[in-house]
């Protein structure tokens, strides 16, 4: 059970109306093989209520998973923004919800997709809803074409198949005619795509918005998430065998992670540019949502630090009624005429409406602002509240005019008098939209180069799986005009020719952002899994069980015992094994230490164990018996070390780990 959760409560089962049940397991009979009667109330009551349990999944982000946390303010935000909740010391109750986009709700964590990063902040100024995505950028740069690029990448309407995929022909049928997906689509095809956890994931405001400071001046945001766990993915391999072997991956992963006091962080940044009338910033258009402000341009600076310590007490009632909007803000924020987040600020209400059955979905406990509600709503399906007075309007003089409006001074929704630029009423983008290549050719030479062979295997798996040639043809075309060398080497591995240089961008100029590689850093290493394949049947084994786990868990990371077939100690007695070898897989294990091999030489699960991690570039560390089989197995080979001791080898394996991979050892198969 969830430490958190309660059983139920009570000590009598009853109806909804509170009268106490005899007998929940016979529905009432005619005789006992008699037909059953209409009368039976309890009967209908929790069959039909049984009947209407689902609720629509959202429409996108349907696949999800959440946490309550605590976000504190630094106060650094405060010279250029008056939201309250910015100002230095200030804690604010936070709900996180992190989703895959494309999947229904039951399907797998791992597939290659964008996440969603939507935090609503309970501020004491009203709720403010950060509902940001696990890329800067965007498919699109009008929302009004939404509709046609969820379209193309859901399922296909006629099979509907593939589920949680954009490996297939619609999607990059829009992508391929569309050059302004590009750039968000190469960030899907590289490591982004496949996050190792949502807990090593950055979150982006993706859209720029309007800060106002105590002053009234003005400046144009972004809003970035940094994990304090670094960012890292998962080998696309990886994400496949975790796809079959646990579809729930991420999702244990955070509420693990999370019983196990790891608790997962992010900085809160903001990257600031001046409010100027063109609302560019070096060249960069900053409604265009397709674009990113590169942080050796723009650096984000860290505003406060989010924190996260409980997973939900009930799915349904927290994870899945949570109701974001990206009109959610508080004093201080404003957004801007991003044509994107425009379309957002119809679209989010309109799809509660339906999902949640009616108008009151913020009366739900976990929408329900913190700070004091008295609007002027009223009635509607589902209304919770008894609202008391006579005259819900203004100016009224029955109820005493109230609710009074904020004075020109209180802190209230920011109504700024910005200029609304000249001419005339046109369905069109500004020409500042056009270039759409620039951004993701800098995406590209900006990786590393064992991230661009990933890059370049995701972009052979996806349209590896396309059935019309044209489109494939017409993608690696695109993919060509990004860059030549990526255009070729996709071709290569669909068994294309190369395609012909396009006139005009053959020597494109390239600018480079560091930050936008995962690699070159070394990061904290709590909440990972090390599994450790010991026989604790073996003299001698407890004690070092014990010295290998205090070794590991001395960095916060979670030890997980391995046991050898026939070495399963007896049912009670310590320590308690994790898995077997029939029951353990790599992809479970951000790294293994061995100490004890199989009983029997050459077990082929033992050697899968250990080879797939090793092609996985996970770090590998034995001591003892395990050494010599290691060597055996998967070679004399970086990131594999032996030790002379149980803590050795833990900390060989955790100083390893700090680079998520040992990345010398060349690119994953
Ligand atoms: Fe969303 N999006 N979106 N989106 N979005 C929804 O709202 C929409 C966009 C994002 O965990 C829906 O309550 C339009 C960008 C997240 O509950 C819906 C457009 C970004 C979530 C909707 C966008 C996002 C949603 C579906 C283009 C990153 C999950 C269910 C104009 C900045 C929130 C719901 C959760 C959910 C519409 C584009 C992030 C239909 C029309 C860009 C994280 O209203």
């Amino acid at each position: 059970m969830h430490p958190e959760a309660p059983s139920q409560q009570g000590d009598r089962l009853t109806t909804s109306t509170g009268v106490p049940v005899r007998d929940t397991d016979h529905s009432l009979k005619a005789t006992p093989r008699g037909p059953t009667l209409l009368q039976d109330h309890h009967l209908r009551e929790k069959i039909t209520h049984f009947d209407h349990e689902r609720i629509p999944e959202r429409v996108v982000h349907a696949r999800g998973a959440g946490a309550h946390g605590t976000f504190e303010a630094y106060g650094t935000a405060s010279s250029v923004c008056r939201a309250a909740f910015l100002a230095a010391g200030v804690e604010t109750p936070v709900f996180v919800r992190f989703s895959t986009v494309l999947g229904s709700r039951g399907s797998a964590d791992t597939v290659r997709d964008t996440r969603g990063f939507a935090t609503k902040f309970y501020t004491e100024e009203g709720t403010f809803d950060l509902v940001g995505n696990n890329i800067p950028v965007f498919f699109i740069q009008d929302g009004i074409k939404f509709p046609d690029v969820i379209h193309a990448g859901k399922p296909h309407p006629d099979r509907e198949i593939p589920q949680a995929q954009s490996a297939h022909d619609t999607f990059w049928d829009f992508v391929s005619l569309h050059t302004e997906a590009q750039h968000h689509t190469i960030w899907n095809m590289s490591d982004r795509g496949i996050p190792r956890s949502y807990r090593t994931m950055e979150g982006f405001g993706v859209h720029t918005f309007r800060v106002v400071a105590e002053d009234g001046t003005t400046s144009l945001v972004k809003f970035h998430w940094k994990p304090d766990l670094g960012v890292h993915s998962l080998t696309w391999e990886e994400a496949q065998l975790l796809g079959g072997i646990d579809p729930d991956f991420h999702r244990r992963d955070l509420y693990d992670a999370l019983a196990a006091g790891a608790l997962p962080s992010w900085e809160l940044g903001m990257q600031v540019m001046p409010d100027a009338e063109d609302q560019l910033f070096e060249g960069i258009d900053l409604l265009d949502p397709t674009k990113l402000v590169p942080e050796e341009w723009a650096p984000v600076q860290p505003v406060g630090r989010l924190t996260l310590e409980r997973g939900p007490r009930n799915f349904f009632a927290e994870v899945e009624q949570v109701a974001f909007h990206v009109g959610h803000l508080v004093p201080g924020i404003d957004v801007t005429d991003d044509p994107l987040l425009q379309t957002r600020l119809f679209s989010y209400v309109d799809t509660q409406l339906t999902r949640l059955g009616g108008p009151n979905f913020n009366q739900l406990p976990i929408n329900r602002p913190h700070a004091p509600v008295n609007d002027m709503l009223r009635d509607g399906f589902h209304q919770q509240d008894v609202h008391t007075g006579v005259a819900p309007y203004r100016p009224n003089s029955l109820d005493g005019g109230c609710p009074m409006h904020v004075g020109a001074d209180g802190p209230a929704l920011e109504d700024l008098a910005t200029a609304i630029p000249a001419g005339h009423r046109v369905r069109a983008n500004p020409i500042s939209f056009e270039d759409h290549l620039t951004q993701p050719r800098m995406f590209w030479a900006s990786l590393d180069p064992v991230e661009q062979d990933h890059v370049v295997e995701a972009y052979c798996f996806e349209l590896g799986k396309c059935l019309d040639q044209t489109i494939v043809a017409r993608q690696a075309a695109q993919l060509a005009v990004i860059d030549t060398e990526l255009g070729a080497r996709v071709a290569a591995g669909l068994g294309l020719p190369a395609p012909e240089p396009t006139e005009g961008d053959s020597a494109p100029e390239v600018v480079l952002s560091p930050a936008l590689s995962q690699l070159g850093r070394r990061w904290p290493v709590a909440g990972r899994r090390v599994g450790v394949v010991l026989d604790p049947t073996r003299r001698g084994a407890d004690a070092e069980w014990d010295a290998v786990r205090a070794a590991l868990e001395a960095d916060g990371v979670t030890a997980l015992l391995v046991v050898p077939d026939g070495a399963l100690p007896p049912q009670g007695t310590e320590p308690v094994a994790d898995h077997t070898l029939h029951t353990a897989r790599s992809v479970e294990f951000d790294a293994l230490v061995v100490a004890d091999p199989p009983a029997v030489a050459g077990d082929a699960r033992y050697a899968r164990l250990l080879g797939e991690a090793h092609r996985h570039l996970k770090a590998l560390g034995a001591w003892g018996a395990g050494a010599e089989e290691l060597l055996t197995l998967v070679g004399d080979d970086v990131g594999v070390v032996t030790a002379a001791d149980p803590a050795e080898a833990a900390a060989a394996v955790l100083d390893l780990l700090a680079e998520h991979r040992v990345w010398a050892r060349g690119t994953v198969a």
